[in-house]
C-alpha cells in the first residue's frame, strides 16, 4: 500500500470535531470555525497579491498593502453574516464596527494581517483574532473567551485556545483544519529569544535581562512578524518574545486589544505568562482601540526575570 493512501486510513481529528469533543458552547463553535474558513480565503488573497502598495496609510500612520485591507473586508463580511457578532474592531478600522442586527453575541477583534510588510520578502505572515463576550474597552481577563491565530507560510496553521488549553492544527491538503498539536505546553524555560526595538532605545533594565540571555547561551530568533515569532515560541514550547518600553516610545509598539490580548490569551493558555514587564497583559485596561504596551510573552522563567530586570533597574 502506497503512503498516500495509508495517510487516509489514519483518524484525524478536524477542528469541529475537536471543538465539540473539547465541549466549546455550539456558537462559540461555529464562530471559530467561520474564521478558521476565512482565513483560507485570506490565503487565497495573499497567493492572487501582486504585491502593489497601496499608497494609503492607516490609522497609525503605517504604510498600508491593499492586502491588509482586502483581509479585513473579507473578515467583517464573513463575520457580518454570521449571525454570532455584534462588534467588529480592526487594526485597519478607525472605529468600532456594528455588525449584523446588533443581536450577535460576541465582539471581535482583528489584525487581518499582521506582518504585511513582510510579504515582498515571503516570510510567514498571520492573522490575529481574539473573541469578547462583551466591550472590549475594558481588560482581557474580563471579557476574553477565545483567541485564534492562523499562520500563512509554508503551510497554514492554527492555533485556537477557548480557555481549554491551546491547540494546533494545520490545513491539509483537502481543505480541512486537521489536529497537529493538543494541549501545547510551554516549559517553564526555554532557549531562544525574539526582540523587538532598536538596542540604543532599550531601557537599562531591558539591556540588562537581553545580556543575562545572551550569557545563558539563547539563541536569537526574531522575524519581524508577530504571529509567526509568537509561534515559533510556542511551537518550540519555550522562550521569549519581547516588543520593550523603548526611551522614546514607553508604550512599545504593540497593540493591546488587536495583537497582545490573544497572543496573552493563548501562551496562558499554553502554561507561559504574558506581561507588559510588570502587569499581567490581561489585566491591562484597554481605554482606546490603539493602546500599546510592551510585551513579554513566553516561559515563565523568562518572563519573571524580566520582571527582576526591569524593577532592580527602576
Ligand atoms: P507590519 O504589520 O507593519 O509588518 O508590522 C508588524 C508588527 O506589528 C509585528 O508583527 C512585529 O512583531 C513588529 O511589528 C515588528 O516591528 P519592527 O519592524 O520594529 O521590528
Amino acid at each position: 500500500m502506497g503512503e498516500g493512501i495509508s495517510d487516509y486510513t489514519k483518524f484525524v481529528v478536524d477542528l469541529r470535531r475537536h471543538m465539540w469533543m473539547a465541549g466549546v458552547e455550539m456558537e462559540l463553535r461555529r464562530l471559530i470555525w467561520q474564521i478558521a474558513v476565512t482565513g483560507k480565503y485570506i490565503s487565497a488573497k495573499i497567493h492572487e497579491s501582486n504585491r502593489k502598495l497601496a499608497g494609503l496609510r492607516n490609522v497609525y500612520g503605517e504604510e498600508q498593502l491593499a492586502l491588509d485591507r482586502s483581509a479585513d473586508e473579507i473578515l467583517k463580511n464573513q463575520l457580518h453574516h454570521s449571525g454570532f457578532v455584534r462588534q467588529y474592531a480592526s487594526e485597519e478600522q478607525e472605529a468600532i464596527v456594528e455588525i449584523g442586527q446588533g443581536n450577535g453575541k460576541y465582539y471581535v477583534t482583528a489584525d487581518p494581517l499582521d506582518g504585511s510588510s513582510l510579504v515582498d520578502t515571503n516570510l510567514s505572515i498571520g492573522t490575529i483574532i481574539g473573541i469578547h463576550r462583551e466591550t472590549f474597552l475594558t481588560e482581557g481577563e474580563r471579557s476574553m473567551v477565545a483567541a485564534l491565530y492562523i499562520t500563512y507560510g509554508p503551510l497554514i496553521t492554527m492555533v485556537y485556545s477557548a480557555g481549554k488549553g491551546a491547540h494546533e492544527f494545520v490545513l491539509n491538503r483537502e481543505g480541512e483544519y486537521v489536529l497537529s498539536q493538543e494541549n501545547i505546553r510551554l516549559n517553564e524555560q526555554g532557549s531562544i529569544y525574539s526582540l523587538g526595538g532598536l538596542r540604543k532605545d532599550w531601557t537599562d533594565g531591558h539591556r540588562q535581562f537581553v545580556e543575562f540571555l545572551e550569557g545563558r547561551g539563547y539563541k536569537l530568533r526574531y522575524s519581524g512578524g508577530f504571529v509567526p515569532d509568537i509561534n515559533q515560541v510556542l511551537i518550540k514550547k519555550g522562550g521569549i518574545f519581547t516588543y520593550p518600553a523603548l526611551k522614546k516610545n514607553p508604550h512599545g509598539k504593540l497593540r493591546l486589544l488587536f495583537e497582545l490580548q490573544p497572543m496573552a490569551f493563548i501562551a496562558t493558555q499554553a502554561g507561559g505568562m504574558a506581561t507588559d514587564g510588570h502587569r499581567d497583559i490581561l489585566s491591562i485596561p484597554v481605554e482606546e482601540l490603539d493602546q500599546c504596551s510592551p510585551i513579554y510573552i513566553g516561559s515563565s522563567f523568562e518572563i519573571r526575570k524580566a520582571s527582576e530586570f526591569l524593577e532592580q533597574a527602576s
